[in-house]
């Protein structure tokens, strides 16, 4: 299939409105659309919050009338569905749009190629695949979930040049610049939730909340903590709706937790910690799309040995620490060189003074 240059200048437009739903769609997939004659774009539309209107919705409201005729390129597959809004293919079909450009089919099984069935049948023209790689990577935790009923996993860590995360005292405060820093509140922003582990809780009692101005949800709060020991006065928990602690369900949750109204999740253990693939599954089923991991070495290291981990995100700092800090990953010293883990580099740019690097394990077979 080829497209015009129109096309992609279209497509490329749809993609910079989806990003505006970035802070806002979860659990939704953020998406755009525009809507073009010939030679114009007449409307553009992105979903902004789940059970707000869809983008086509959305777009087709600003071309009114010109959509009559009209290409509606839109960043995913339109729905066809009635979920918390009705189906866009009906909209489309009735502005009278006669071409459908999608960058992506939609992975959810409610949809998936129904849409596009649809708009055929209905003797529309239906294209797929223009910029597909970009409109993955914008919804990267939406198309796992739905393809694999699992999160996609972030692990962030701040790191010295020689590795480190921390004196070997504890301190760490700071490590990377505040530039770094306000980095990763954006990062934060965009995720379902994040993970840490009672470690850090009782070490540092952070909020783990998104610091940004004008947000209109925060990420839920997940807290890998075996034996329930969390205090219930926790920063953590000073919202407790938003918080979840995983624990092993063989072990009863103190009276004085349950009584918070946390959601304590009981999981199964083994070796006293809470499996992690079962805890990743949970989380996919509660509509978690983005997990980002802000957590000791004990749990990011368990992570990486499960092959959970699907990026790691991670500013480097020009200093030295000197020895006896802990690295971001522990899974124990070893035997062979053979053993080592891969990574593959995704990108890498300058924040601040530091380095920020984004890469993916490369688990192998
Ligand atoms: C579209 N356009 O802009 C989006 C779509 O419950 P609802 O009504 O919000 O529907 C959510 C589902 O709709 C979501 O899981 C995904 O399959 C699709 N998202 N579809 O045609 C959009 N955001
Ligand atoms: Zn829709």
């Amino acid at each position: 299939m080829s497209f015009s240059r129109f096309d992609h200048h279209c497509m490329a437009r749809a993609l910079q409105l989806a990003k505006r739903g970035l802070f806002s769609t979860h659990p939704n997939p953020n998406v755009g659309c525009v809507i073009a004659d010939r030679e114009r774009i007449r409307g553009e539309g992105w979903h902004e919050i789940a059970g707000g209107p869809h983008a086509e919705i959305a777009a087709l409201r600003e071309a009114g009338a010109t959509a009559n005729g009209s290409t509606a390129y839109v960043t995913l597959e339109p729905c066809n569905h009635h979920g918390r809004t009705p189906p866009c293919v009906e909209a489309l079909l009735k502005a009278g749009i006669s071409r459908v450009v999608m960058a992506s089919a939609d992975p959810n099984p409610q949809v998936n190629g129904q849409g596009r069935e649809r708009l055929k049948m209905a003797g529309v023209a239906v294209e797929t695949g223009l910029m597909a790689a970009e409109a993955e990577t914008l919804n990267t935790g939406y198309y796992k979930r739905m393809r694999e009923g699992r999160p996609w996993v972030r692990v962030k860590a701040a790191i010295s040049l020689d590795g480190r995360t921390a004196l070997r005292n504890g301190d760490s405060k700071w490590i990377s610049s505040a530039a770094s820093r306000r980095d990763v509140q954006l990062w934060r922003a965009r995720s379902s939730a994040i993970l840490t582990g009672i470690g850090t809780v009782l070490a540092d009692n952070p909020s783990m909340n998104a610091r940004l101005e004008g947000l209109s949800r925060q990420p839920l709060r997940i807290i890998a903590d075996s034996r329930w020991r969390i205090p219930v006065r926790s920063r953590i928990l000073s919202e407790p709706e938003t918080a979840v602690i995983a624990g092993d369900r063989a072990i009863s949750v103190p009276r004085e937790l349950a009584e918070t109204g946390v959601n304590c999740m009981p999981l199964p253990a083994k070796d006293g910690r809470v499996e992690l693939g079962p805890l990743m599954s949970a989380l996919a089923a509660m509509e978690v799309n983005e997990v980002q991991v802000e957590a000791g070495a004990g749990l990011c290291g368990a992570l990486l040995k499960s092959r959970l981990v699907d990026e790691l995100l991670i500013y480097q700092a020009p200093v030295l620490l000197g020895e006896g800090g802990p690295g971001p990953f522990a899974f124990g010293p070893l035997e062979s060189i053979d053993d080592r883990t891969h990574l593959r580099v995704l990108e890498t740019v300058h924040i601040g003074k530091d380095l920020r690097l984004r890469l993916t394990p490369e688990y192998g077979s």
